[in-house]
């Protein structure tokens, strides 16, 4: 038999997250996310056959609508959040205006996700993720974007989802750890299967940016990164283009993930709301540090940014303190 494949005493996300708060509505709604998350993994495993790569407004053999990967993400995490009865304001990737959920089926939290990150990726089969920031809207709203575009420790949950070789939901409540689910395919549940936290000592020498940019990157971000590369015992560069398989493996392995502000775009690539914040409570509870480097004169922790709009973006240096110390050197000796 397979039985001795399923551990016997490890939690289900459901069992966890109904052991880990009283407040029904988070049950409510991690079930709901957990939920999207599966769907979306079918979706994935199966967007060579169902022809979802890059095929929006196409349609298929029978008359369907074709809908690529990430326009589908989104209208399952969309649909399932707005009918779960426990959400007020939804920000997507994928949505310029955010989704006010109409009163009758409102609830208290506020979501914002990403939910199919690693768009580059998305049609050639290499790990992508889904990202997910939750806030409870404030007392008395009727539901608005002011409930959202709020400092990062306003966050009540955070977490992501990877669909790789395995499917992993980890997620923190907020001071509560990090836990990672695996996605049990024989089952269809996730189980809990190991606590996230970085590696004592700093764990492997690795560093994570898309070295491409260096050119217009400030000179102590291009000396820290070449310093990587010298010595005795050099770093390993690893760069998947996903964040979340980015993360996900500098939680476990240790390391630093970068995305700097650069000449061009002073605030980086990366997304506040959807990809800087969650990723940035993850890190912290891991034992790490989560930066924006030099930004707008100083040097901020992300979650202490306030997003000027739901889309507004921040550079990101992050991963375990050897690693950003080791990178906030380069300013001081810059002078
Ligand atoms: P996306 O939201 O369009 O997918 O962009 C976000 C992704 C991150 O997952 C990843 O870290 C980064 O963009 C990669 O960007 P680049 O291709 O510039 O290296
Ligand atoms: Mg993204």
């Amino acid at each position: 038999t397979s039985s001795h494949l399923i551990p016997q005493n490890a939690p289900t996300l459901a069992g966890f997250v109904m052991q880990n708060t009283k407040d029904k509505d988070l049950v409510i709604l991690m079930q709901a996310i957990a939920l999207c998350c599966k769907q979306i993994s079918t979706a994935v495993k199966r967007a060579g056959i169902a022809k979802l790569y890059g095929l929006a407004g196409e349609q298929n053999s029978t008359g369907d609508d074709q809908k690529k990967l990430d326009v589908m993400s989104n209208e399952i995490m969309t649909n399932a959040l707005r009918n779960s009865g426990v959400c007020a304001v939804l920000v997507s990737e994928e949505d310029e205006e955010p989704i006010i959920v109409p009163e009758g089926n409102q609830g208290k939290y506020c979501v914002a996700f990403d939910p199919l990150d690693g768009s580059s990726n998305i049609d050639c089969n290499v790990s992508v993720g889904t990202i997910f920031g939750v806030y409870e809207k404030k007392e008395g709203s009727v539901g608005t974007t002011a409930d959202i575009l709020r400092g990062g420790d306003d966050m009540l949950c955070a977490g992501y989802c990877v669909y790789s070789s395995a499917v992993e939901l980890v997620f923190a409540f907020k001071g509560g750890g990090v836990h990672c689910f695996c996605l049990d395919p024989s089952i269809g549940e996730f189980i809990n299967s190991r606590v996230m936290k970085f590696p004592e000592g700093g764990g492997k020498k690795i560093y994570s940016c898309n070295e491409g940019n260096s050119e217009k990157w400030d000179q102590p971000i291009k000396d820290c990164v070449e310093a990587f590369k010298i010595g005795e015992k050099p770093y390993a560069a690893r760069y998947t283009g996903s964040m979340v398989a980015d993360i996900h493996r500098t939680l476990l392995y240790g390391g630093i993930f970068m995305y700097p502000a650069d000449k061009k775009s002073p605030k980086g690539k990366l997304r506040i709301l959807y990809e800087g914040f969650p990723m940035a409570m993850l890190i912290e509870q891991c034992g790490g540090i989560a930066s924006t480097g030099l930004f707008n004169g100083s040097f901020q922790r992300i979650l202490d940014v306030v997003p000027g709009h739901i889309h507004d973006r921040c550079p990101i240096i992050m991963g375990g303190e050897r690693d950003v110390n080791f990178f906030y050197s380069f300013y001081e000796n810059a002078g």
